[in-house]
């Protein structure tokens, strides 16, 4: 899964916002680097970061959706707002992307009657506070019980299993310690459920190896390929051909012993 950041967030310098143009550019590099689908965020979820207000977002999100339609993968929108998902459902999304697992109250009518996909995706507090104190009694068993709740919201819904991704999360209200006891014990976390698992160029990579957001290529790598030999379904990364070939090389070693 390829990330289209279309925020202005320059923290990272993958902010597309100001220059839609270059937004479509830059998802096509994505799939022609061998992205099997793309994640387009409009609104910031990195620890700190403010909520865009709603008009904002789909101003961001939807000329780029739509100039995408038809790019021959599928279409990841990450929000968490109702209204979002229900636009960008209209305008073609194939996968809903909800850091907050679908908990607004208006999230589950908005997508079950529809056929998109969803990722549900443990949190602990909001973007803007979410680092400050993160806290638990046990980190792997409080995401799988969340996941599991919400996986049960779903079904409640009438959602089918068969749409549901499963990520817990990292980066989102953790530690240092708390992100590598989930990374740990990630085959557990899936329940059943393909696994999401997003870590390119975040903190917990910069804590690891003392290297800030722009020289962290090499982290991310080793990190994606450890989440996939750990059972990852989906890979949420930036940098596409670095992933693709280390994954490459890890299935021709690895996996297809013959
Ligand atoms: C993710 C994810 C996401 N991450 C899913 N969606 C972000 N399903 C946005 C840092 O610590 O992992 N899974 N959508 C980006 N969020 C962060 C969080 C970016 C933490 C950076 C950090 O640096």
């Amino acid at each position: 899964m390829g990330i289209v950041n279309l925020t202005p967030d320059s923290f990272s310098g993958d902010g597309l916002a100001k220059d839609r143009g270059r937004a479509v550019a830059h998802a096509e590099a994505l799939i022609a680097a061998g992205a099997d689908l793309l994640d387009l965020g409009a609104e910031s979820s990195r620890p700190g970061a403010q909520p865009t207000p709603l008009d904002e977002e789909l101003e961001r999100l939807l000329p780029v959706l739509e100039a995408l339609k038809g790019c021959g993968v599928p279409l990841s929108v990450d929000t968490y707002k109702p209204v979002v998902m229900k636009a960008a459902l209209a305008a073609g999304a194939d996968l809903i992307n909800d850091i907050s697992g679908l908990s607004d109250p208006e999230a589950l009518p908005a997508v079950a009657a529809t056929s998109c996909g969803l990722c549900l995706m443990h949190m602990q507090g909001t973007p803007g506070t979410m680092q400050q104190q993160p806290a638990y009694a046990d980190v792997v068993a409080e995401v799988a019980g969340f996941l599991a709740e919400r996986v049960a919201a779903c079904r409640q819904a009438g959602i089918a299993d068969e749409r549901l991704l499963l990520d817990p999360g990292f980066g989102f209200g953790k530690t240092l310690a708390h992100n590598l006891e989930l990374f740990r014990h990630l085959p557990q976390l899936g329940g059943g459920f393909p696994l999401l698992v997003g870590v390119s160029r975040k903190s917990m990579l910069g804590a690891i190896t003392g290297k800030p957001v722009e020289e962290r290529l090499a982290a991310s790598v080793a990190a994606a390929v450890l989440a996939a030999q750990r059972g990852a379904a989906i890979l949420r990364v930036h940098d596409v051909a670095a992933t693709r070939d280390a994954l490459a090389v890890w299935a021709a070693m690895e996996c297809d012993v013959d």
